[in-house]
């Protein structure tokens, strides 16, 4: 059996190398990239093939070294799809089997940490990742984490594995290196004894100051992870971040990326649909009043701008305008709003409710061409021009993927915030 467990001292970060004995193939679990070159000499020294890198959960405290070394190694990476984040091969789910020569990992979902977090069940050994620690387990207070459900991950699958395996966990910050299922159902200090509403409150009072890099792990982790730094100057980057800007997210990933920083999120919809509901904290500035220019005085231009409206549309349109005025770090969220509270995120609910500007659309294109058809019958045919007029718009529209009537209606006072 061929198994390391290895140590990043900055982030007190544990990383496991497993491998086959006798087909040399190989498993490597939550690698740091400050460890990258020694992680490599470590394969090449044990003539392995590295066939996989798996990651726990999106790290908020170190940035993963997955995309380097599969740059190195040609391994697949992996991170379970809850994670919603981009750039790994391979998206894992509860109960998946990974196999590398004639050894299997079992994939078992362990969401609370984050939303995303898994643990690994490989022989008589779990990987844990943050969540269960030796006598302490993850935070829950960001990245879509929960209490509740770090409690029954913990309760109803870790804790119902046998006594005897043995918990090697994400992180130790006094050292310790292993721990079975049978101590920490015994001696863990937020477990043990405890009911599933005195862990609640325990976790949701911990007070934890955010880890100090989560600003460039979160971005960078939700994006694969950085490269190989080739070089010094590569290396600078990817110390600050830097490899990690995206050019789109998913509500999701935007729900993640809110809980580890305060973003810019500007919402280009009309006041009135804004006014109706928004994300807590973004910024309304609609987009037929886009002035990107002038946003240049209110934000840098390296600044990371995240524009979003209700599904999509107009967000990526304003995200390219954004960019043409000079803004390098403009992201732009996929399926928008409508996204957003399909994944059941929570949102900022106003008094009033403004119809959303698209069923304006639909609406009022849809009453024009009847009332074209009906005066063309009835009274002239020019009448027939105003569908027909309408059906060119729309095509108009879809072709090059802006609306008309869709500006005009913006215009209209229902859709401003006092009306
Ligand atoms: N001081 C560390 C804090 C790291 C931290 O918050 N770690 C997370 C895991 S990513 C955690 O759950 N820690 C458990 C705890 O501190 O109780 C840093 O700044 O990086
Ligand atoms: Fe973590």
């Amino acid at each position: 059996m061929f198994f390391k467990q290895l140590f990043d001292p900055t982030s007190s970060t544990y990383s496991y190398l497993i491998a086959d004995d006798e087909t040399h193939e190989a498993v490597l679990i939550d690698p740091v990239i400050e460890q990258v070159e020694r992680d490599l000499k470590l394969i090449r020294d044990h003539d392995l093939t590295l066939k996989y890198v798996l990651e726990t959960h999106v790290h908020a405290d170190h940035i993963t070294a997955s995309r380097a070394l599969k740059e190195a190694t040609g391994a697949q990476t992996a991170v379970c799809q809850d994670c919603h984040a981009q750039g790994y091969d391979r998206m894992l789910e509860d109960g998946n089997v990974v196999l590398f020569g004639r050894e299997e990992i079992l994939v078992i979902a362990t969401p609370g940490h984050t939303s995303g977090s898994v643990s690994y069940l490989w022989r008589d050994r779990v990987f844990t990742g943050d969540t269960l620690l030796i006598g302490g387990c993850g935070r829950t207070d960001f990245q879509l984490g929960s209490a509740a459900d770090l409690w029954q991950s913990i309760s109803e699958k870790l804790f119902r594995l046998d006594d005897q395996v043995l918990v090697y966990p994400g992180h130790d910050y006094k050292g310790r290196r292993v721990s079975s299922i049978g101590e920490e159902k015994q001696f863990n200090a937020r477990l043990a004894g405890k009911s599933r509403e005195e862990f609640i409150d325990i976790m949701n009072n911990l007070n934890l100051p955010m880890p100090a890099r989560i600003q460039e792990a979160v971005p960078a982790n939700l994006a694969g992870g950085a490269s190989l730094p080739p070089s010094e100057g590569a290396r600078k980057q990817v110390a600050t971040g830097g490899a990690a800007h995206l050019r789109s997210v998913s509500a999701q990933q935007l729900a993640v990326l809110a809980t580890a920083e305060k973003l810019a999120i500007l919402d280009v919809r009309t006041p009135g649909e804004f006014a109706s509901l928004r994300i807590a904290g973004s910024i309304n500035i609609p987009f037929e009043r886009l002035d990107p220019p002038a946003l240049l005085s209110r934000f840098a231009t390296d600044a990371a701008l995240y524009c979003i409206c209700q599904t999509g549309t107009r967000s990526q349109l304003a995200a390219d305008r954004l960019r043409a005025a000079g803004f390098t770090n403009v992201v732009h969220v996929d399926g928008g709003t409508n996204a957003w509270s399909s994944a059941k995120l929570p949102l900022e609910r106003g008094e009033r409710n403004v119809m959303s500007l698209e069923r304006q659309v639909r609406i009022a294109a849809g009453l024009l061409s009847v009332i074209g058809v009906i005066f063309g019958a009835a009274i002239h045919p020019l009448g027939y021009l105003l569908p027909a007029f309408i059906g060119a718009g729309l095509v108009f529209a879809g072709i090059t993927n802006s609306c008309g009537m869709s500006m005009v209606l913006a215009r209209m006072p229902w859709n401003q915030a006092s009306a």
